[in-house]
């Protein structure tokens, strides 16, 4: 299946595996098991981001998946209530893993560990970005994805010779990916605070290179997949465990749908097996009619779209090349004809924001009927393009705040106050009770239509200063 293309992939993301004991080997010789502590720390936003149910963090698990081999594992998720404690003496390696906007709750307890004398991993996007940073609060800072330096590093811990930095010249293939083993959430006391959609990964990367977005930068401009077979083998052991066929799935993905001809296969494979599923894509090619078709065929309820912004000019500065605001109206149309419904992405406070800007977004949403607007205030995030273009205009560089939810810079046009209270009022009328029906009238009765009243509700109490 897709053969000539996975073996590309192979040839251009080549393993290396280093000379001496094997990690069989020197897991023999261990006298006890390691102990490790994997963390999923809250974060401090004052925004909706950790609150109700949260989905299972895939990242963490693929972590817990592959040391649980030779480890032993406790694993803690602070959103769903579990408590990160004060002291580690029962633990070895002390491993958390890091976004933006639960940085400076990652770094406390790495600070922690650190000082009790403990090996702290930090991992994740953040550290990622910001090595030097991270490296402080750490023993060691992993760059990018476990699997690409699993070998050196777990070899490091039982020989204890931690490296202050680990980074593979290589990606690994994805076709040999270790299927994660949701146990870890799945066994919390805590479980029910987890979405019912189980998490699941069938590509990696994204070429398109938007220069907000932190993906272009870990991955460059590889993208990698897995074999299809392997995704719909993950899907059917959910539905054996769970004895049931409509097992609810959600793609983490960057951009599943970037190779048309290997998201098409998927979307066939999916067809048979009777599963529902969302994800998040890119519009590159949306607006084709047998895309939606065979989504909707496949059990895509929902949609996630970055549509960004209505305003040609801010998309030509993001360089999100796979926007076309020609295709928007179409990209809709094919999507609601096959009963998907639509999450839609706008970001607000670009140096080309004007009135206008909030007034087509509006026009769009309300004429298209888009079930789920989510608004959001750009957020240049450390390491990427646009973090270093305004990286002296940003107001603040408290992480807590990073949550895309903040007002982080003066646009040029528009000035702070003007969209602060333009992006509210845009909510306002999105979201109030007339403009819901309007949008939502006649589609089907579920979590869609709940959101909507969530917001409604949200939207009301919305001020200026919860943005500062
Ligand atoms: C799917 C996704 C979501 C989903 C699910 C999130 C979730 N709970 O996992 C949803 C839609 C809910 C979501 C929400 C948000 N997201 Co999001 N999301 C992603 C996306 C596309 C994939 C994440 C993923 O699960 N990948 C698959 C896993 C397996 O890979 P991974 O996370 O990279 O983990 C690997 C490595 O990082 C490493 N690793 C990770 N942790 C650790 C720890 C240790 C100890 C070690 C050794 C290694 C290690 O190994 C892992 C396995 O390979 C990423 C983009 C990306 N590629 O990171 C953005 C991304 C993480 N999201 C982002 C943002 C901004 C958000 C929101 C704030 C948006 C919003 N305003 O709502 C919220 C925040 C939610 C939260 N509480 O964290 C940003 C974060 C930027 C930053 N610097 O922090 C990203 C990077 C996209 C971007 N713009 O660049 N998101
Ligand atoms: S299309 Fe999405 S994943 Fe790809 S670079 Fe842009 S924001 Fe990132």
């Amino acid at each position: 299946m897709l053969a000539e293309d996975l073996q590309t992939a192979e040839s251009t993301v080549s393993r290396s595996d280093s000379a001496g004991p094997s990690l069989e080997q020197l897991a023999a010789a261990q006298k006890t098991r390691k102990k490790w502590l994997l963390i999923q720390p809250k974060s401090q936003t004052s925004m909706m981001v950790d609150s109700g149910t949260v989905s299972m963090p895939l990242n963490l698990i693929m972590v817990a998946t592959l040391a649980s081999k030779y480890f032993d594992i406790t694993f803690l998720d602070e959103r769903t209530g579990d408590t990160i404690p004060q002291d580690f003496s029962g633990f070895d390696v002390v491993a958390i893993t890091s976004r933006t906007l639960n940085a400076t709750n990652a770094y406390r307890i790495g600070d922690r560990a650190k000082a009790q004398g403990k090996i702290v991993l930090l991992g994740g996007v953040h550290p990622t970005m910001l090595h030097d940073e991270a490296a402080s609060h750490c023993t060691s800072v992993i760059y990018g994805e476990i699997e690409s330096v699993w070998d050196e590093l777990a070899r490091d811990i039982f020989q204890g010779t931690m490296k202050s930095f680990y980074k593979s010249s290589d990606l690994r293939p994805m076709t040999n990916m270790t299927p994660p083993d949701f146990s870890f959430a799945l066994n919390s006391p805590h479980a029910k605070k987890y979405s019912q959609l189980i998490p699941i990964l069938a590509t990696k990367g994204c070429p398109v290179g938007c220069s907000f977005c932190t993906t272009p930068t870990v991955y460059g401009k590889s993208y990698r997949y897995r074999e299809i077979d392997l995704v719909l083998d993950e899907m059917r052991a959910h539905q054996e465990r769970l004895g049931k066929e409509k097992v609810r799935f959600s793609f983490m993905d960057d951009n599943i749908s970037f190779r048309p001809k290997y998201f098409m296969e998927l979307l066939e494979g999916m067809a048979k097996l009777g599963v529902r599923w969302n994800a998040n894509i890119s519009m590159n090619f949306l607006h084709k009619p047998e895309v939606a078709e065979v989504a909707g065929r496949s059990g895509c309820d929902l949609m996630s779209i970055g549509f960004e912004s209505l305003n040609p000019d801010i998309l030509k500065t993001m360089n999100k090349g796979s926007n076309r605001l020609q295709n928007y109206e179409t990209a809709v149309n094919n999507l609601h004809k096959n009963k998907i419904a639509i999450q839609g992405y706008f970001m607000f406070g670009f140096d080309d924001d004007n009135e206008k800007s909030f007034q087509a977004t509006y026009d769009f949403i309300m004429q298209n009927r888009i079930e789920f607007p989510v608004f959001s205030l750009v957020t240049p995030f450390p390491g990427t393009p646009y973090f270093e273009e305004m990286k002296d205009r940003v107001r603040h560089l408290d992480w807590d705040k990073y949550d895309t939810y903040h007002y982080m810079f003066e646009p040029k046009k528009l000035g702070g106050e003007k969209l602060l209270e333009n992006f509210i009022k845009l909510q306002r009328e999105v979201y109030k009770g007339s403009a819901i029906m309007k949008r939502m009238q006649g589609k089907p009765v579920n979590w869609v239509w709940f959101v909507n009243f969530l917001m409604n509700r949200f939207t009301r109490k919305l001020t200026p200063e919860i943005y500062l």
